[in-house]
């Protein structure tokens, strides 16, 4: 893959040089931004994130679609345009022909993140939590695409695991179902968002990023096309009770059903209400797994770029 993999995307000149050169890049992505937390700390935390990124010695490419531009890496005025705007899309992978053709602005969610990183060859990415297969899918089908391009798309995602707005058994099988290698970092159980474990145990566990690196490097030779998910329990000192998030998160669901909340508007949805239900202690608890993710996300990339 070539950093001129399209001219609908704008790469921006340090993640082009450092691509060229084959240093370590850290793609980021933007619904968080735009739909996962409030303004200003929204755009605090992406910058907090970015800076992370660079004191683990790789170069931050946070993912957005502004004016129908597809960026890869954003300047500073643009990351504060795009954190405040009103109005900005959520987009993920099959929304994003419709917002370049419209000239919108947009973030963009784990999928279609993970699809724009592949065209930039961009292979690692930090994120918070992925979409997965929603509480009551079997009457909803609401099953997030981000668990369909971890099974096609060849960028490996460091995340805190899901919340339990989702129906985490039945996003562990869809992901088993998509062929996604899930490894759990210094765990063996997936964890849960706010809290460090879900209950769920899992088939693999690494301790230390040049494992991860490794195994990133025998999917591809296998001639694998799926993303590693590497699964960060949140750190210690940031966890939040598990009891008392449940309450909080079954409260937002049984909200969501009742006003009638669907489609793409459900995490959304869920997600500022939580943060409400919760007086902000949850955005707390989700800054810093997101930069717990993007430092552990640049150390995998550094040793990528040292391992054949
Ligand atoms: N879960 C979170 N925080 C988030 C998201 C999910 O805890 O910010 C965002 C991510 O961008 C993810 C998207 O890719 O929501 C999933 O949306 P959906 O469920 O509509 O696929
Ligand atoms: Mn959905």
């Amino acid at each position: 893959m070539t950093t001129t993999a399209s001219d609908l995307i704008d790469i921006s000149p340090e993640v082009r040089e450092a691509l060229a050169d084959r240093r370590a890049v850290v793609a980021l992505e933007s619904t968080i931004i735009s739909h996962g937390m409030p303004h200003p700390q929204n755009v605090e935390t992406a910058a907090a994130v970015e800076a992370l990124v660079r004191a683990e010695g790789a170069v931050p490419a946070t993912i957005a679609v502004i004016d129908g531009r597809i960026k890869v890496g954003l300047a500073d005025g643009e990351l504060e345009r795009f954190g405040q705007a009103k109005d900005v899309a959520k987009a993920s992978r099959r929304d994003l022909a419709f917002i370049v053709a419209a000239k919108a602005i947009a973030g963009t969610t784990v999928a279609a993140t993970m699809a724009i990183a592949a065209r930039a060859g961009i292979e690692m990415f930090a994120t918070g939590g992925i979409g997965g297969v929603h509480r009551g899918a079997d009457q909803t089908f609401d099953i997030s695409a981000d668990l369909t391009e971890l099974g096609r798309t060849p960028v490996s995602v460091v995340c805190a695991g899901c919340k339990s707005i989702l129906d985490i058994a039945k996003t562990l099988e869809v992901l088993e179902t998509e062929g996604v290698p899930l490894l759990g970092y210094r765990t063996d159980m997936f964890p849960a968002f706010f809290s460090r474990a879900s209950g769920h145990k899992l088939d693999h566990r690494v301790d230390d990023p040049e494992a991860i690196a490794k195994i990133i490097r025998a999917e591809r030779r296998l001639g694998s096309a799926a993303g590693v998910l590497i699964a960060n329990p949140i750190p210690e000192d940031d966890a939040l009770p598990a009891d008392e998030m449940e309450e909080r998160i079954e409260a937002a669901c049984r909200e969501a059903e009742a006003e009638g909340v669907a489609q793409k508007d459900v995490t959304p949805y869920l997600l500022a209400r939580i943060n409400t239900l919760t007086g902000g202690k949850s955005l707390q608890a989700n800054i810093a797994l997101v930069k717990n993710n993007a430092a552990l996300a640049a150390q995998i990339a550094g040793v990528l770029t040292r391992t054949p």
